[in-house]
């Protein structure tokens, strides 16, 4: 019955920041997708009989994978695999089965916000049996796997019908079609004071979510509009759909514009959100006032002890490094530790199993806490919805307290997208090369205090990982901070993070763009971006 299929190493089958994201034409040639679920399946750790959780953000390809990883699931021993109805799970959802059902880990089919359809991408993650994305360690033996995989296993039989719950033998192994939102939704019930969001909407507050014809349709219809009561047509685009109608699924400034001009006009709700391809990243804008993920983050820890599941408070903030100083400063408030992580929620997952870390979030617009080990998009906005609830203003007047309080980081990011990868490699060998003569050196008024490329040793298990970004430290606290993104499919991109931080009785209600002009100038004077990438602007900013 199990068959046995001769196989050659692909090159390039290297997990980046979070997973394997390849164009959909690459993980169609023959072999390549299953070549990798088999070296998943030999690199980590699963005791024989154990379940596989399974589930995508539905984008193209998704079916047709999980048809796959069902079959070499079934050849490799496993006794159950657990999958979301139409094969669907968000990465937060999945994060949380995982963890519920005692699986030894999942596979996560997305390319979270990175555009969807037959010429767009494709992506596998794996998660660990604490929920969490693998660390390095197993992702570079998975990698390791790749290069001298010779075979892969599979067994022959039909299609599984997905799209029915219920139980169907493959091949000894049982495979339970589940409700994907049951669940999660139970649990953000537990964790959040629903009565009074309930209360706040029967009292007129409004909201609008747009799902970016993403996974979290399905999760925001059912737990705003069904069990919050929010009007009918709160949540926009909530249908996941293969190429999420033509968009990129990225819940920011740029992509989810309409959301973004809903909100800064007149007639605006009280709250908007939306959230990415995998539904684990979330956009924040009040009324006429726009939140930065950064900020999110620290107003969130600021206020989480009014939410059921964290009324003990926290137990520590963690921060990826390119994410703004802002939390630090709650953390500090509430004497508690502030961990800065390298770029993806990876690194935060043994600070959360050893109880260091309650609520983590990146610049990126991730924030997540303990209740899962992914970053989720619906806790975030559903965090959110509690807070103002509870303290009944509204998101600007929050913003602007917080900052009276503890001062404001403006922050922006400068994303240089599909640059040359020999371009991109040559600006950071340069920056590289010229960090030891950046300390005492002046760029307008700013003054470079120090300068690195950041490396991180995990407090919990000691490992290592360098080369995480170069950052540029300025004397008061502003900051320039350079990488190359890990989760692209085409070329390099570059990231520049660029923060200055405000005093609480400071210019605080000032314009980011006008704020950041001097970093930004002094950004193009350290790295030579023009020079490097011949570009002159960058193609996004968020
Ligand atoms: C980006 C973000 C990072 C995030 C990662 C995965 O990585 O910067 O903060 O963890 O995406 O998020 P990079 O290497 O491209 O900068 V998701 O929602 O795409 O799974
Ligand atoms: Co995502």
């Amino acid at each position: 019955m199990i068959q046995t299929i001769p196989s050659q190493p692909f090159e390039g089958q290297k997990p980046g920041t979070s997973g394997l994201r390849k164009k959909v034409r690459v993980f169609q040639q023959a072999g390549y997708t299953e070549n990798f679920v088999q070296s998943v399946f030999d690199a980590v750790e699963r005791p024989a009989g154990t379940t596989l959780v399974l589930g995508g953000d539905g984008r193209y390809y998704n079916r047709t994978a999980i048809q796959q990883a069902i079959r070499i699931a079934a050849a490799n021993g496993y006794g159950k695999v657990i999958v979301g109805r139409g094969g669907i799970l968000s990465t937060p959802a999945a994060s949380h089965v995982i963890r519920k059902y005692g699986a030894s880990g999942g596979l996560i089919l997305s390319a979270s916000h990175n555009p969807g359809g037959p010429e767009e991408d494709f992506g596998i993650k794996y998660n660990i049996a604490n929920g969490g994305p693998a660390p390095e360690a197993i992702t570079e033996a998975i990698y390791a796997r790749t290069q001298t995989i010779d075979c892969w296993m599979t067994v022959e039989t039909p299609d599984v019908d997905l799209d029915n719950d219920g139980e169907t033998e493959v091949a000894g192994m049982m495979v339970q079609v589940i409700d994907p939102v049951a669940d999660y939704a139970e649990l953000m019930e537990n964790l959040f004071d629903f009565p009074a969001i309930r209360a706040a909407v029967e009292g007129g507050f409004a909201m609008a979510f747009d799902a970016m014809s993403a996974v979290t349709g399905p999760y925001a219809t059912e737990i705003l509009e069904g069990r919050l009561g929010f009007a009918a047509g709160t949540v926009r685009n909530g249908t996941p759909l293969e190429d999420f109608g033509g968009h990129h699924p990225d819940p920011n400034l740029v992509h989810a514009k309409e959301l973004y001009d809903t909100m800064m006009s007149p007639d605006a709700p009280d709250f908007g959100a939306a959230s990415d391809g995998d539904g684990d990243r979330n956009l924040i804008i009040g009324r006429g006032r726009f939140i930065t993920p950064s900020d999110s983050l620290a107003m969130l820890a600021a206020n989480a002890h009014l939410a059921p599941g964290y009324a003990a408070g926290l137990k520590g903030i963690a921060r990826s490094m390119p994410t703004s100083a802002a939390a630090d400063r709650v953390a500090a408030a509430q004497g508690i530790a502030c961990y800065e992580t390298p770029t993806g929620w990876k690194f935060f997952g043994t600070l959360l199993d050893a109880g260091m870390a309650t609520i983590c979030g990146e610049e990126s617009a991730g924030t997540g806490s303990d209740h899962v080990r992914e970053k989720d998009g619906l806790w975030a906005v559903l965090l959110w919805l509690n807070i103002l609830a509870v303290r009944k203003v509204s998101v600007d007047d929050l913003a602007r307290e917080h900052w009276a309080q503890f001062g404001r980081n403006y922050y922006a990011r400068h994303d240089y997208e599909a640059i040359e990868t020999e371009r991109a490699d040559a600006l950071m060998a340069a920056l590289i090369a010229a960090l030891p003569d950046l300390p005492g050196r002046a760029f307008g008024s700013l003054t470079v205090a120090e300068a690195d490329s950041f490396s991180y040793t995990d407090p919990v298990d000691g490992s290592v990982s360098e080369n995480q970004g170069i950052r540029v430290l300025f004397e008061g606290g502003s900051r320039v901070v350079f990488r190359l993104s890990g989760t692209g499919t085409q070329g390099a991109t570059l990231r520049v993070y660029l923060e200055r931080y405000e005093p609480g009785d400071g210019a605080i209600d000032r314009e980011t763009p006008d704020m950041l002009a001097e970093i930004i100038i002094a950004a193009e004077s350290i790295a030579g971006i023009a020079q490097h990438t011949g570009r002159t602007a960058p193609d996004v900013v968020t």
